[in-house]
């Protein structure tokens, strides 16, 4: 962190957030910017993962070099502070992606019950599909008997109802699951493995930090096999399966003369919703006789990417954006569920017209508008919230409303099945030419922003730096406006390729770096390395492949990182999580996990240097595979 104020260059690659922070800083609004510097240093304990507050005995501040302070009141070394510590982050990461699953695995079963007519499936063959892939016969059974025995399985991948793996564990190669079970990692139900990284975790209970590292693996691949992977194929089954499409992104996607909503969050449940509402002819014409040309809905971080993926609805801006959309002076209401939302965001919109509306019980807002939405109300609620923005809109200050540049195109939905079909329905094209060259490898560029890095300085250089060694880039979560906002989202960045990737992308008409989607969107990531490894007959620790969340800040995104490094998937990270105080994690997260699970984590700021590592791997893991 630098010590002295940083200028507004050193803040944000973009003009659209420049004019914005500097529209806040005119009107006397703070932002996460000058949070940070206010936060500034931060406390080298907690940076360094040393303290410890888990019993009331305690705190605890470890200090390794001091002979009267290297151990917590328990007796608690380094090692195991720093373990235990990032033992609860994991587990705090995937219980958050996976309790935004449950969510979808509960609308499935209300559809299946005839419970909420608001919720359908739109993608009956999808449907079909996972049911036949997890085991259960559909002949003679509609949708809903369908929807109801496939909710009532994945119920059961979440708990310890069943002794057995996880539904999906049969995607994963089975030298891969060979590995897990012999070393102890194979994950079961999301709930059970955070319910036990809590027990773990406790005082007096797992007191090696490798025993426990091992254990936030375990629960990692939970997440990424069990909940995220569930949230995604339900998302799918009830909302569509995304298709490629164009949209655009940025600051400019709000529009000056409409009443403009954001969405912001997680769950399709709710945007989807509201989506459905802001679209009926009815608003349209209530908007026009209060004065607005029409209804407009854009998109912010995650759910804003399940949008896009589906819908192509436009994205306004990723994390470090959220608070500077309500800065433009234009947002009408912003509709939040959960998960990214930034407190302050009820603030700043108290600053202008702006309604701030919640709608999941399991996220309240203290001084925001909260209108619940479940599965039996929910387009009654989203009817209700578009009222709401009309009549925002009625009220806003035109004069105080500032919308940066015009945005960029983008485009969207690489599904599995949209990437597989592009390729004529096998993998087995994608493979030639990964064994051609033509395409080196694949790297999935993931995850957030962070105020301390510049915003998108990082996700952009590093993915302009892969595609021109020929390496393709998918893209989900917040990297994905970055990406958007740099062009690379366009077929036209296939001539930032290198000359292989380039004719690959420019004979399919496809850009080379593919969004495929929200962050539990992943799950389609390390799907799709499967489907590779299977198709080689290898594991995915072999594959040319890599993952990278340059500019990550939460709990989630560790989860993510962890379960592709236990899935055997290299990863970079752009600043290290807060496990720098214990030499043994430190070192087993830098390394020591190849020897356990094939893989492990590497830590660069610099996206050049980070390039030339990931590089560097997957042309080892080329070299392994008998490829030049
Ligand atoms: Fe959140 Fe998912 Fe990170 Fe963006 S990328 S800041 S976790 S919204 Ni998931
Ligand atoms: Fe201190 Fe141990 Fe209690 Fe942690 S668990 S607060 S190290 S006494």
């Amino acid at each position: 962190m630098a010590k002295e104020k940083r200028g507004i260059d050193d803040l944000t690659l973009w003009d659209d957030a420049k004019a914005m922070i500097r529209k806040a800083e005119a009107e006397g609004i703070q932002t996460v910017w000058d949070r940070l510097e206010g936060q500034t240093p931060h406390c080298k304990f907690c940076e360094t993962g040393l303290t410890c507050k888990k019993c009331v005995m305690g705190p605890c501040r470890i200090k390794p070099d001091s002979e009267k302070k290297a151990h917590g009141v328990c007796g608690a070394d380094a090692d195991l502070t720093v373990a235990r510590n990032f033992g609860r982050f994991v587990a705090a990461g995937a219980a958050s992606h996976s309790d935004h699953g449950r969510d979808l695995v509960e609308t499935l079963a209300a559809i299946g019950a005839g419970e909420t007519t608001d919720y359908v499936i739109k993608d009956s063959d999808k449907l079909r599909r996972i049911a036949g892939e997890v085991g259960l016969s559909t002949d003679d059974k509609d949708d809903k008997a369908i929807a109801a025995e496939l909710a009532a399985l994945f119920t059961r991948d979440y708990g310890f109802g069943s002794n057995k793996r996880l539904s999906f564990a049969a995607r994963v190669p089975e030298k891969r699951r060979e590995l897990w079970e012999k070393v102890g990692i194979a994950p079961r139900g999301v709930d059970w493995e955070v319910v036990e990284m809590m027990h773990r975790t406790h005082m007096g209970v797992d007191s090696d930090a490798v025993s426990i590292c091992l254990h936030a693996a375990r629960t990692s691949l939970s997440d990424g096999w069990g909940g995220s992977m569930i949230a995604t194929e339900i998302s799918d089954i009830v909302f569509g399966t995304p298709k490629p499409g164009m949209t655009e992104v940025n600051l400019g996607v709000l529009k000056k003369d409409h009443v403009n909503i954001l969405v912001h969050g997680h769950s399709p449940i709710v945007s989807e919703m509201l989506l459905a509402s802001a679209r009926d002819e009815t608003f349209i014409q209530a908007a026009k006789s209060a004065g607005a040309a029409g209804i407009n809905v854009a998109g912010l971080c995650c759910t804003g990417n399940e949008l896009l993926m589906r819908q192509g609805v436009p994205m306004a801006g990723n994390h470090l954006m959220t608070e500077l959309t309500i800065v433009t002076g234009a947002v009408d209401l912003m509709l939040v569920d959960y998960q990214c939302i930034m407190p302050s965001l009820v603030t700043i919109s108290h600053c202008y017209h702006t309604k701030f509306v919640s709608t999941s019980n399991k996220a309240h807002f203290t001084g925001a508008e909260h209108v619940e939405f479940n599965y039996k109300n929910a387009r009654e609620k989203a009817d209700q919230v578009v009222r709401m923005a009309i009549e925002a809109f009625t009220e806003r200050d035109q004069s105080r409303v500032q919308i940066p540049q015009g945005p960029m195109q983008m485009m969207t939905g690489f599904s599995n099945e949209a990437i597989l079909g592009a390729l004529g329905g096998t993998p087995d094209p994608l493979i030639e030419a990964i064994k051609a060259g033509s395409v080196r490898g694949a790297v999935g560029i993931v995850g957030c922003n962070n105020p301390k890095l510049k915003q998108d300085y990082v996700h952009t250089n590093l993915a302009k730096e892969l595609i021109k060694r020929d390496i393709l880039v998918l893209c989900t979560g917040c990297a994905t406006s970055a990406l958007g906002k740099a062009g690379l989202l366009m077929p036209e960045a296939a001539s930032q390729a290198g000359d292989g990737l380039k004719a690959v992308c420019e004979s399919l008409g496809i850009p080379p770096v593919l969004h495929v989607g929200s962050c539990v969107d992943n799950a389609r990531i390390i799907h799709l390395c499967a489907v590779l490894a299977n198709a080689l007959g290898v594991d995915i620790a072999d594959l040319p492949v890599a993952a990278s969340a340059p500019e990550w800040y939460s709990e989630k995104a560790a989860a993510i990182g962890l379960y592709a490094v236990a899935s055997g998937i290299f990863t970079h990270l752009g600043l290290p999580p807060h496990i720098t105080g214990s030499e043994t994690v430190t070192n087993l997260a830098l390394g020591g996990l190849d020897d356990v699970v094939g893989a492990h984590f590497i830590v660069e700021p610099d996206p050049f240097k980070a390039a030339e590592q990931i590089d560097a791997r997957i042309q080892a893991k080329r070299t392994g595979l008998g490829l030049t």
